[in-house]
């Protein structure tokens, strides 16, 4: 929209016509940071020109609640972007696409899949239980090496979503996961990160490396997808659906056959129903892999935490049988440790932009229509006023003076968002979570190799903050020495 001068708009950066505010940005790859720091200059809410587009900046949680629960239908929107575009053609996915009736559809038909495959049935528990046994497994067969855990984290994390999605799983050195951890790389790499051609669009039509590679990398993604939706559709059954991609399926048919004329017709696409499981699948991988990785580089940086967590799960748990679902209310401190991870660490440091569907205000400023909104996550969950230290790793924070779990010890805490737009697989990430550590740190004692030195915690800012490379020793604890650990 149009800025009227009457108007009472947030403080704007200084900005020249068509670059905006870009020189600002030009040498801070780490935006939520550079954004964070801007406070100190234009206060806690204020904008700026991204190219040609109005981005306003929310740094604190009065603002980010308003525009997240209070006003979340207005603030439902997704902007467009060059290369959210092209990964989900055009906004038929979840994540990227913007409010509508079946941007709403596909969201329920998840929620509901998600619910009918794991969340309060057996089944989901089982399936991780069964990848944390593999990667157990492996960590046992590399013990004392220097290893990378990375791939072997993904595998298993891969292996989750696979069986959600499509009822499938990989072997080590398949080489169609390899081909997989090459591609999403590709697309983490260079997808929405307010990269060149996000801000100027019409930079798209010059040659341009990035937006090649990710080409390139959604040409392999979608061949992948194709063949698992023509696979699946030949083999279609709607009394036996198990995993998502059927059950969209399913969805899909029944619309077809029973569109009454009293519902607004609505189009649910084969492209939809793709973007949708790329969306879960992309993820369900991304998301819960950085998150485990951060907690191992955290554990190696706090070997008493590591130890605490141990000493809970050898009284709780014991030898004698695995981790699960149930133990999760008698380890708060692991449970503890998991959401200081996603504190320090927010895996989505601004969010995903939302957009004003119509004219607005947050606080005492107005906000036109179409602005872009941008919630600093990082700034909420490393409020000075709200965290005591917040760039110490203290899983205490999340416990009361018993030990007992405290939820939420400060209202600027939101690592899933909030309001309509919340994240959708927040109970699968986090029963993941819990389960990958809790086997894991049951049998295992992580540490620096030898002759490696502690990764440095520096996050690399993108459509999720990236993990540095770092390798670890997998000693098998003592009292598992002899014992069969799976
Ligand atoms: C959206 C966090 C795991 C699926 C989001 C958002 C955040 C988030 C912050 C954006 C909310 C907003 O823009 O306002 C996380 C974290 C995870 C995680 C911290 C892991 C610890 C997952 C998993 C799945 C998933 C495992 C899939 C099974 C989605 C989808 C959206 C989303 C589809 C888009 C929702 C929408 O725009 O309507 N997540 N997520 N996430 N998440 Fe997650
Ligand atoms: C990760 C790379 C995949 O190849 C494609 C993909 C799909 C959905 C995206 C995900 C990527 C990154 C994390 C995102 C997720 C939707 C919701 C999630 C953005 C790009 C978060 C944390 O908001």
């Amino acid at each position: 929209g149009k800025l009227e001068p009457h108007y009472n708009y947030p403080k704007s950066l200084p900005s020249l016509p068509v670059v905006g505010s870009l020189l600002h940005l030009v040498g801070h790859p780490q935006l939520h940071l550079f954004f964070c720091r801007l406070q100190e200059k234009y206060g806690q809410l204020y904008a700026l020109y991204m190219g040609s587009h109005y981005v306003v900046i929310v740094n604190n949680y009065v603002h980010a609640k308003e525009v997240l629960l209070k006003k979340g239908k207005i603030f439902a929107g997704r902007p467009h972007m060059v290369t959210t575009d092209l990964l989900t053609r055009n906004g038929k996915d979840i994540a990227f696409a913007s409010y509508s009736p079946v941007w709403k559809f596909q969201r329920k038909l998840v929620h509901s899949a998600l619910s009918m495959f794991g969340e309060g049935t057996l089944l989901l528990e089982n399936i991780i239980c069964r990848e944390a046994a593999t990667l157990c497994r492996t960590l046992n067969s590399e013990q004392d090496t220097s290893l990378d855990m990375a791939p072997e984290l993904t595998r298993a994390v891969t292996n989750v979503v696979c069986s959600l999605c499509f009822n499938s799983s990989y072997h080590r050195g398949d080489p169609e996961f390899e081909d997989m951890l090459q591609y999403s790389q590709g697309i983490v790499d260079t997808v929405a990160k307010e990269s060149l051609v996000d801000i100027f669009p019409w930079l798209q039509f010059f040659p341009n490396k990035d937006l090649a590679l990710l080409k390139q990398c959604v040409e392999k993604r979608d061949q992948l997808l194709q063949q698992q939706f023509v696979e699946h559709k030949e083999a279609f059954s709607s009394d036996s659906v198990t995993d998502l991609m059927g059950s969209l399926l399913r969805a899909k048919l029944n619309l077809e056959n029973n569109n009454s004329h009293l519902l607004p017709r609505m189009d649910l696409t084969d492209d939809h129903l793709l973007m949708t499981v790329g969306d879960i699948f992309g993820a369900g991988v991304e998301t819960t892999t950085t998150v485990l990785k951060w907690s191992l580089l955290y554990l190696l940086h706090n070997p008493e935490v590591q130890q605490k967590i141990q000493e809970e799960l050898d009284q709780e748990v014991g030898f004698n049988r695995h981790p699960q679902l149930n133990d999760r209310q008698h380890l708060p401190y692991l449970e503890a440790t998991i959401s200081e991870v996603l504190r320090i660490r927010p895996v989505s440091p601004l969010l995903i932009p939302h957009e004003a569907l119509e004219d607005t205000s947050i606080g005492e400023y107005d906000i036109p229509k179409g602005a872009r909104v941008v919630i600093n996550l990082w700034s909420l969950h490393h409020d000075e006023k709200e965290w005591d230290k917040p760039e110490e790793f203290n899983p205490g924070r999340f416990l009361d003076e018993q030990g007992k779990r405290v939820y939420s010890p400060s209202p600027s805490y939101l690592p899933f968002g909030a309001g309509i737009r919340v994240c959708v697989g927040e109970a699968l990430a986090k029963m993941e979570l819990f389960l990958f550590l809790a086997w894991s740190l049951q049998r295992f004692t992580f540490s620096v190799p030898e002759g490696e030195t502690l990764p440095a915690p520096e996050g690399k800012f993108g459509v999720v903050l990236q993990v540095p490379k770092f390798r670890v020793k997998a000693a098998l604890r003592e009292a598992w020495q002899g014992l069969v650990i799976y």
